[in-house]
């Protein structure tokens, strides 16, 4: 493809080539084909979108929050009249299949609905003065510019968890998508133009790390949001610990687990453990790479799940019943068959390898896409063995088994230096309840798989997975700066706290 058909960044209401000569390719990780071209951008390209993101921010700010929303309502329609050809199109470019990519569509509008309806639904913070003269409260504004960094693996999804609030709550931004998903990022960037957002308040910039650390390192971002690997989250991390004022809310992955106690019903155990595990190609950041078993139900737990695991169906994403899709990228593919290794070197006896998977089980004309099948394991518990404590991302699990009361299960849950998600399968409420209360994650579940999180409740984690909140409902709290405001409505002058006056 030439750079003339490649598609542009979107800056200041503009479609541009941009300031660089580089275009790079987004493929279909399902069969290696090309499926659009991009102009690579550049950090000058950054820097006008930064500053287009400067000047309209005044503007912006001042208008209300309804009015602000109602682009966003436009936006809403837009995603929902364009839900299968963008659905579509994300099953193409991450190789999720056909439901999970529908759904990423679903999870955006779904953003959109909570953040402008938000907008007439205003949530604030009226408190007595403790002198009776006076009225307190809290007062949000903007913080200004912010920066969206998004991941490939819900690339309409997390952006709209980054974008939705953020514009609605006064800011400006600019964002720049993973470099694996251009083509869903240049869909959004249609939806803004046909919303007619003002020019200078959405800003894309396509492209790689390059382009995404110049828009860390400006100090025209107040914010920057993040989500991604904790590898580069804890990157952005340091870089703006050095800015002071500014910000960086970074969520980041996991080693999650669902638990799976004496008390369990099977039946949901496996569901959920199946869902959490192979869903996405264990390609959510809170998939499940360890399961966690109770001795009691170890071994009908164990051959329950190997067989669901030794058929799940692996093909084209886009047929409706295909459970697995391929791997985003041959990198990935290297990275899951080297922590497999590195499993059967720490001592794994291997239940299920589909890593390799057949020929027969790749579909006709797919021979290029970056399949691969479960890989599932037993290992004898050690808290210091690599294979369960570092993220796969991949189909990559651990079956781990405790013996003793439920303390045992959750020191083994909470071993790990990620805290994103959990899941515990039990029918005793008490355990259920000391999970939701000791399990050091901050998306935990009972009954039910780790996945598949609602955009109403706050979502991100803690320890190793997570600064702040930068998805969900509460992203309000890294885009928004509080005062307290307070306003004396007498003619004298009244201290707290018994402060003398006199003058
Ligand atoms: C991710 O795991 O990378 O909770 C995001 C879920 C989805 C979002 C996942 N709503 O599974």
């Amino acid at each position: 493809m030439s750079t003339d058909d490649s598609r542009k960044h979107y800056i200041d209401g503009e479609w541009t080539a941009g300031t660089g000569d580089e275009t790079f390719a987004s493929r279909n990780p399902a069969t290696g084909g090309e499926l659009a071209s991009f102009h690579r951008g550049t950090e000058d390209d950054v820097d006008r979108a930064l500053a287009a993101a400067e000047d309209a921010y005044d503007e912006w700010r001042s208008l209300s929050h309804i009015d602000r929303a109602e682009y966003l309502w436009e936006i809403y329609h837009e995603l929902r009249d364009r839900h299968e050809e963008l659905g579509e199109i994300v099953t193409k470019e991450c190789g999720k299949e056909i439901s999970e990519g529908l759904a990423d569509v679903t999870e955006s509008w779904h953003m959109v609905e909570w953040a402008a309806g938000n907008a007439r639904h205003p949530h604030g913070d009226v408190v007595p003065s403790e002198i009776a003269s006076k009225d307190a409260y809290m007062r949000r504004k903007p913080k200004g510019v912010v920066g969206c960094i998004t991941p490939w693996n819900f690339p309409v999804a997390i952006p709209f968890w980054h974008l939705a609030v953020t514009l609605v709550e006064g800011n400006t931004v600019v964002w720049k998508p993973a470099e694996q998903t251009p083509w869903c990022a240049h869909i959004v960037a249609e939806m803004f133009e046909d919303a007619g957002i003002p020019d200078g308040v959405f800003n894309l910039v396509q492209g790689y790390g390059d382009a995404g650390n110049a828009i860390v390192e400006d100090d025209r971002v107040e914010t920057v949001l993040f989500t991604g690997s904790a590898e580069v989250g804890h990157k952005i991390a340091s870089k703006v610990g050095g800015q002071p004022g500014k910000i960086a809310a970074c969520e980041m992955g996991g080693k999650n687990a669902v638990v799976v106690s004496e008390q369990a019903d099977l039946d949901i155990a496996v569901h959920s453990a199946v869902m959490s595990s192979f869903k996405t190609t264990g390609q959510r950041c809170v998939s499940s790479e360890r399961l966690i078993v109770h001795e009691e139900v170890y071994d009908e737990f164990k051959e329950r799940f190997v067989d669901v695991a030794e058929d799940i169906a692996v093909g084209d994403p886009l047929e409706e019943d295909t459970f697995m899709g391929p791997l985003i990228e041959a990198g990935q593919v290297e990275k899951f068959e080297k922590y497999n290794d590195l499993a059967r070197d720490e001592g794994a006896n291997v239940l299920v390898d589909r890593a390799d998977l057949d020929a027969d089980e790749i579909p006709e004309g797919h021979e290029e896409g970056h399949w691969v099948g479960p890989f599932v394991y037993e290992i004898d518990y050690d808290e210091d063995l690599r294979c369960i404590n570092e993220e796969v991302f991949g189909p990559h699990v651990a079956l781990l088994k405790y013996s003793g009361d439920f303390d045992e299960a959750l020191e083994m849950h909470n071993s790990v230096d990620y805290g994103l998600a959990g899941a515990i399968i039990s029918e005793d409420y008490r355990e259920i309840n000391q999970f939701r209360d000791e399990a050091e994650i901050g998306l935990a579940y009972g009954n039910l798989p780790c996945i598949g999180a609602e955009v109403h409740l706050p979502f991100g984690g803690v320890k190793k997975s997570g600064n702040g909140l930068p998805s969900g409902r509460e992203v309000i709290e890294a885009v928004t700066e509080r005062t307290a405001w307070t306003l004396n409505n007498s003619k004298d002058i009244e201290m707290a706290q018994g402060l003398s006056a006199d003058i």
